[in-house]
């Protein structure tokens, strides 16, 4: 399973546009609220330094592509219908479809740049709102749905579990299963979210409480202001400073699209383009791309790409490892190089990578090779970024 990134935020923001930038599907954007209704899923690609530089021989990647020795690894995108205030309540399409994002690692809160839109997504004016209001409470359904599904049917767990003489943890562990969080991290959440001694008192608040908690450490967001392409550079700048990313979806929507069409060069990520066959072009499509190329140079690309991998990189704490099967020649047993690129958490080790390629390796691993330095590694050897890994297993 790869790693999963929901994308959310108020209707109307851009978070398709966005979506459909990264993961180059079409999908329906239009400049009204609700334009989504039911999740589009895709799948977008990530850069990473390739070790095939140091082999020296070009890579086969199973999944993704590699350029220049950039590796692109493949990461899920899930982008769901807009949120409103109170949609815990049923308000505007209610939170059901955030079910779908349960197992998402990761979160993209999409804020609209502009502050031209009220709370439902609806024109009202630039600037009338300030487009980080809405993160609050975005933030804020997200965590309601998740301290719903938490209390769902949990006062007859806890009276259960009382007689039983059992562990809250686990109790909550079960309730959530199916999110993707490490037992370790509902643990710490139930230690610093102050879970009353007597079970008997816990109410709502408490569930709130826990769902923050598990929300802040298993499954963080960042907020990323599109349509920037809108904004002047002091408007940008504000945001920047807020911690806010900001991208333009559109114009990387554009690029992806002209690079597709052969008309330029581009390579998500880059903070330039080139044409390829300007007299190919008409006076449209020079002005769009020439109005993309200003917002690039000044903001250093649309930065679209930048956003997904600082969220991976930086705020998930996400390593790449190539697992080989032939430690020798980096290759799996029919001779592809670098076949596979896997993400996995910092501070991961070579079992946890083991069970990441197949629990059956995981349950067989006997000892790790390392692909550079030929070095025999135990089952609780940290692997760094960009190692390359032969997992030995039983028979
Ligand atoms: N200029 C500009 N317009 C954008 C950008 N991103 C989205 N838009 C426009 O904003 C409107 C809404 O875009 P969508 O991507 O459909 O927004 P959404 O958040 O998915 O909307 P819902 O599905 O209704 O919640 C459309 O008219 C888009 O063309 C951007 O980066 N720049
Ligand atoms: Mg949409």
């Amino acid at each position: 399973m790869s790693l999963l990134i929901g994308i959310i935020g108020k209707p109307n923001v851009g978070k398709s546009t966005f979506f459909s930038a990264l993961t180059e599907n079409a999908v329906e954007i239009g400049d009204y609220p609700f334009t989504t209704i039911e999740s589009n899923k895709g799948v977008t690609y990530i850069r990473a330094k390739c070790p095939e530089t140091d082999l020296g021989k070009k890579c086969k990647p199973n999944f993704g592509k590699c350029a220049n020795g950039t590796r692109l690894v493949p990461v899920e995108l899930i982008d769901v219908a807009g949120l409103v205030p109170g949609a815990h309540e049923g308000k505007g399409l209610g939170n059901k479809f955030l079910d779908d994002l349960r197992r998402a690692d990761g979160f993209i809160q999409v804020i609209d740049s502009t502050g031209s839109l009220d709370q439902n997504g609806n024109s009202v004016g630039r600037g009338k709102f300030d487009p980080l209001d809405d993160a609050e409470f975005v933030h804020r359904e997200i965590v309601l749905w998740l301290a719903n599904i938490i209390s769902d049917g949990l006062i007859r767990n806890i009276r259960k579990l009382e007689s039983e003489g059992g562990k809250i943890e686990n109790i909550i562990y079960e309730k959530v299963s199916g999110l993707g969080i490490d037992p370790k991290d509902i643990s710490a959440a139930v230690k610093s979210a102050a879970i009353p001694s007597n079970l008997k008192e816990w109410d709502e608040g408490v569930s709130v409480r826990l769902a923050e908690e598990i929300i802040r450490t298993s499954k963080p967001g960042i907020i990323v202001a599109t349509k920037g392409d809108k904004i002047d550079q002091v408007e940008a700048s504000k945001l920047k400073e807020r911690g806010a990313q900001v991208v333009s979806g559109d114009f990387e929507l554009v690029l992806r699209k002209a690079s597709k069409a052969g008309l330029i060069s581009y390579f998500p990520g880059d903070v330039s383009f080139s044409v390829i066959d300007l007299p190919k072009l008409n006076q449209a499509q020079r002005d769009a791309l020439k109005r993309v190329e200003d917002f690039m140079s000044h903001n250093g690309g649309t930065r679209t790409q930048e956003a997904v991998e600082y969220l991976v990189y930086k705020v998930l704490g996400m390593i790449v490892v190539y697992p080989v099967e032939d430690e020798n020649h980096w290759t799996d047993k029919n001779g592809n190089i670098l076949p596979d690129a896997i993400l996995l958490r910092q501070g991961s080790t070579a079992i946890d990578l083991a069970y990441k390629v197949h629990s059956d390796l995981g349950d067989r691993f006997i000892r790790a090779v390392n692909g550079r330095t030929k070095r025999i590694l135990g089952r609780d050897h940290v692997l760094e970024d960009g190692d390359v890994i032969k997992i030995v297993a039983a028979r």
